[in-house]
């Protein structure tokens, strides 16, 4: 095995991460969602977020009218508010704010949530005093988490009802969660840990609740798992080839460097690595080797185009998510090096939401194509072996409702595919007149997503037991790996037995990335060794190149 695992980085050892509103990224949300760091800010964003909340002081004290500040919001925005019922303002815009219904989200979204919030507030253009992001903090750090109805945002004026449900909660309003109370009434919760409830200073409220948070949130746990995913549906695609005998020849290196597309490119140099014979040779390949087929059905040859796409379309969301969770996205923003408020844009949440519908979209893709793979496999057909995988069909039914619940679910899919954010409804008496409906777009993109791990786990689960009519011939290397790994939690199918939660197995396993990790070095093995570009100047180069989160 190549040197490289022992170089790699694992933030899952830091204790906290260093928020600075500037370099938070994705793949960190998902772990602190994860419960697995507590938050520190760093030095130079407590400094602006102090000046930035002297300015907003110096207004108050001024008396000078400023939208959200010392006037009412949205249809109101001309309503003068008297200096004395500024922080009622703040307090009234919070508890009417929230409005959402439907399910909380978990945990690890909520907090996912906040440590969110928190990033954007410590860019320190919201004017939020450092007190009270204090007080988000420590909240976050003993996980006293909010109670976040999912449904009631149009992604505009940013994720209005979410957030301000986060921000009752943390006002000890309304309810809360901790792993040691459970949900109960937040005052008690916070008490419980020692908290002190936020108590809103003017624009404190706007800065809590005017932003894209849910939807980014949402939607960083989206993305990385999508990419999770499709990279595992490579090494899937590629079990399948092999199981249904098929050629490698439309991997061929000189036919993509025709149409460069980077995931297409990518996608086929991974089946060349996984599929190759002269390195790790496949006995099955060679028993077929001067079979008369030239080409196979597009489910198996076009999957460097296929799942090529999904790659880089993942690639263009990943970057405008990321772009999203350093941004400051309420209004209007605080500039202290200016010494003045400017009312913008920023809280309009087209961005995530377009990205999120196209992830969706793309990401479906994988289950599409799996589904139509699962099919082959089943189909004694189209795969010369058992009739759904298993012996003494007709007492035993092996496979066949397996492939039913991937069909159900492709068949979701399709519906939750409509983009949401080309809907827009006219809000707040028509001054929020045109929104993005991005919070949807990212509930339904983690459906998308979940649907088709567990689609690809079906076809994973599926190929397994194709390989067990081919024995004693072996497969190549890697993929006996892959092979190896599933049969470490599913046994192969003998006859009938219950089939839940060996579709369970396979999923946690797709989630907990393992399938990539056993066949990870033999393709960083095969590029190195033939894409001379790719070969490292030094290994830590090397090791941090292969790593997506870079070390804070
Ligand atoms: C968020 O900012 C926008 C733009 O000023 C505004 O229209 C909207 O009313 C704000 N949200 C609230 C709760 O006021
Ligand atoms: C949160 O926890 C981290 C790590 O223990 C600590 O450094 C930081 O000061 C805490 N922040 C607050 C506001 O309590
Ligand atoms: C999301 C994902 O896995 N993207 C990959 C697409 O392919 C390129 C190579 O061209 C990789 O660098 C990306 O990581």
């Amino acid at each position: 095995m190549p040197p490289l695992i022992f170089f790699m980085f694992d933030i899952a050892f830091l204790q906290y991460l260093l928020l600075d509103g500037n370099s938070l990224t994705s793949a960190d949300l998902v772990s602190l969602g994860k419960g697995l760091h507590k938050i520190k800010l760093s030095p130079d964003a407590e400094n602006k977020v102090v000046q930035s909340r002297e300015l907003l002081d110096t207004i108050v004290k001024d008396n000078k009218v400023v939208y959200g500040i010392t006037t009412g919001f949205g249809k109101f925005a001309r309503t003068v508010i008297p200096v004395s019922k500024l922080n009622e303002l703040q307090e009234n815009l919070i508890r009417s704010h929230s409005a959402g219904v439907g399910s909380p989200l978990s945990p690890e979204r909520t907090r996912m949530l906040l440590a969110l919030r928190i990033n954007v507030l410590a860019k320190g253009h919201s004017g939020i005093s450092l007190e009270t992001l204090h007080k988000m903090i420590e909240a976050f750090n003993a996980s006293c988490l909010s109670y976040v109805p999912e449904k009631g945002t149009v992604g505009a004026s940013g994720d209005l009802a979410p957030l301000s449900h986060l921000a009752l909660g943390l006002m000890g309003e309304g309810k809360m969660w901790s792993p040691m109370s459970g949900w109960a009434d937040a005052k008690y919760v916070l008490e419980a840990h020692g908290l002190k409830p936020i108590s809103l200073k003017p624009k404190e409220g706007l800065a809590l609740i005017n932003g894209t948070q849910m939807i980014t949130s949402l939607g960083a746990e989206a993305v990385e798992r999508a990419q999770a995913v499709a990279r595992q549906a490579d090494i899937i695609a590629a079990l399948t080839l092999e199981v249904l005998k098929g050629t490698t020849k439309a991997f061929d290196s000189d036919i993509h460097k025709l149409r460069p597309h980077p995931g297409q490119k990518e996608v086929a140099l991974r089946f060349r690595s996984l599929l190759d014979s002269d390195h790790h040779p496949s006995e099955i390949a060679e028993s077929h080797r001067f079979c008369d087929r030239v080409q196979d059905a597009y489910t198996l040859r076009c999957c460097p185009q296929v799942h090529g796409v999904v790659n880089d379309t993942i690639d263009f969301v990943k970057n405008i998510i990321n772009t999203e969770i350093n941004s400051a996205t309420d209004n209007p923003m605080v500039f202290a090096e200016r010494g003045e408020t400017i009312s913008g844009g920023n809280f309009h949440g087209e961005y995530p939401a377009k990205a999120l519908d196209y992830l969706s979209i793309a990401v479906h893709e994988l289950a599409s194509i799996s589904e139509r793979r699962i099919e082959r496999l089943c189909n004694p057909s189209l795969s010369e072996l058992p009739a759904f995988l298993v012996n003494d069909g007709g007492l035993n039914s092996g496979f066949m409702i397996a492939h039913c619940t991937a069909a159900a679910l492709v068949s979701e899919n399709k519906v939750l595919c409509h983009p949401s954010s080309v809907d827009s409804l006219s809000t707040s008496a028509a001054t929020e007149d045109h929104v993005s409906m991005g919070g949807w777009a990212a509930r339904k993109a983690l459906r998308v997503v979940e649907h088709v791990e567990q689609v690809l786990s079906i076809e994973l689960l599926a190929a397994c037991q194709g390989i067990e009519f081919l024995r004693p011939l072996r497969t190549t290397t890697p993929l006996e790996k892959a092979y190896d790994l599933v049969r470490t939690v599913v046994k192969p199918w003998i006859k009938d037995r219950f089939m839940a939660a060996d579709i369970e197995a396979v999923h946690q396993l797709l989630l907990d990335q393992k399938v990539w990790s056993v066949a990870q070095p033999y393709i960083e093995k095969y590029r190195m060794e033939h894409i001379p570009e790719s070969r490292p100047s030094s290994p830590t180069a090397f090791s941090l190149e292969l790593h997506d989160t870079p070390p804070k």
